[in-house]
């Protein structure tokens, strides 16, 4: 099967069952404080999976460090719980040996855009076949309260007690400038739209990222449910068109009394990364393939590197 013609869902294969968001449970619950919005994002993660037909064995979730990067734990499936900032580099490496997998990268805003900001730049460049979803909550939770490079101006965390005096990274027009083909902000009090933009990321071919307001409830008193509730405001309401790059970029900017969310930008017709690899283009997943080495070669490897 040549690369160009898999996608990440197996929409024609279907399965002999339809799975439930149940089934992507896993036996551990997440530990994660009452109201955290990331158990917003988890369960609808796991109804998107279930709604595009997915099976746990398709799927292989990748995250780096922080309370979000819990999630791989907490979801019934192929899971890698990597090291800070490196989540993207560890998910290019599994799509690369298998671009059968439908590889969901899943983090917070420190981990993707300031420990992991090289990385986020150059796999966006790259046009991976990856899905990113960042719960991005403008702080650093696991290690209690400390200013990320999404926090606001002005805002008092443990590190900036007298409000930070950085700009923030903007996640969406970071993206889109560094060649990301599909670009997306959610809520995660907003399932609706959340799920809706989660199967279209996964099943969009390339590099997809959705950056998602997941209020912390016990470090940012300031981006809470009331702040986000009284500014959101969905592209889709605004008649957007996800094809005009100008225009997803005027929209990604705005940040204040309005602050949109939905779909910004979607190029449909870049290659992925694994489409222009001639060697993965023929003869199916790298990891299915003999290894082409003898036993004794491979053991002799394997030694050293014990
Ligand atoms: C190399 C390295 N540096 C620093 C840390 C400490 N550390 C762990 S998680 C984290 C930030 C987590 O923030 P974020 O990614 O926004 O996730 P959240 O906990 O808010 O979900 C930091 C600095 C680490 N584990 N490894
Ligand atoms: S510290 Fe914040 S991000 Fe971490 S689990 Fe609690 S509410 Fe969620």
């Amino acid at each position: 099967m040549s690369v160009g013609s898999t996608t990440q869902v197996v929409s024609s294969d279907k399965p002999l069952v339809q799975l439930k968001a149940k089934d992507f449970k896993s036996k551990v619950s997440p530990d994660w404080c009452a109201g955290c919005g990331d158990f917003g994002v988890l369960t609808d993660l796991q109804k998107a999976c279930a709604e595009l037909g997915l099976r746990p064995h398709q799927i292989l979730t990748v995250s780096g460090i922080g309370c979000s990067s819990n999630l791989p734990g907490y979801f019934n499936a192929y899971g890698m719980h990597t090291l800070h900032g490196r989540a993207l580099a560890v998910a290019t490496g599994a799509q690369m040996a298998n671009h059968e997998l439908t590889v969901i990268v899943t983090g917070g805003d420190g981990d993707a855009y300031g420990i992991g900001g090289n990385h986020f730049a150059h796999t966006a460049r790259r046009n991976v076949d990856l899905t990113y979803i960042v719960m991005d909550n403008q702080v650093y939770g696991l290690t209690t309260g400390q200013m990320s490079p999404t926090s606001c101006e002005g805002m008092k965390t443990k590190s900036t007690p007298f409000g930070s005096i950085e700009k923030p990274v903007n996640p969406i027009t970071t993206a889109i400038m560094n060649g990301a083909t599909f670009v997306a902000r959610g809520y995660s009090a907003d399932g609706k739209q959340l799920i809706e933009l989660m199967k279209q990321a996964i099943q969009h071919k390339g590099f997809a990222l959705i950056d998602i307001f997941s209020p912390c409830v016990t470090f940012n008193h300031d981006n809470d449910y009331a702040f986000f509730k009284e500014r959101i405001k969905k592209l889709e309401d605004e008649q957007h068109d996800p094809t005009d790059w100008k225009a997803a970029c005027e929209k990604a900017m705005v940040w204040g009394e309005t602050i949109y969310t939905g779909l910004f930008l979607q190029i449909k017709d870049r290659p992925t990364l694994g489409q222009q690899e001639p060697v993965l283009d023929q003869g199916g997943p790298l990891a299915h393939r003999p290894l082409g080495l003898s036993k004794e070669q491979s053991q002799r490897i394997l030694k050293r590197m014990m």
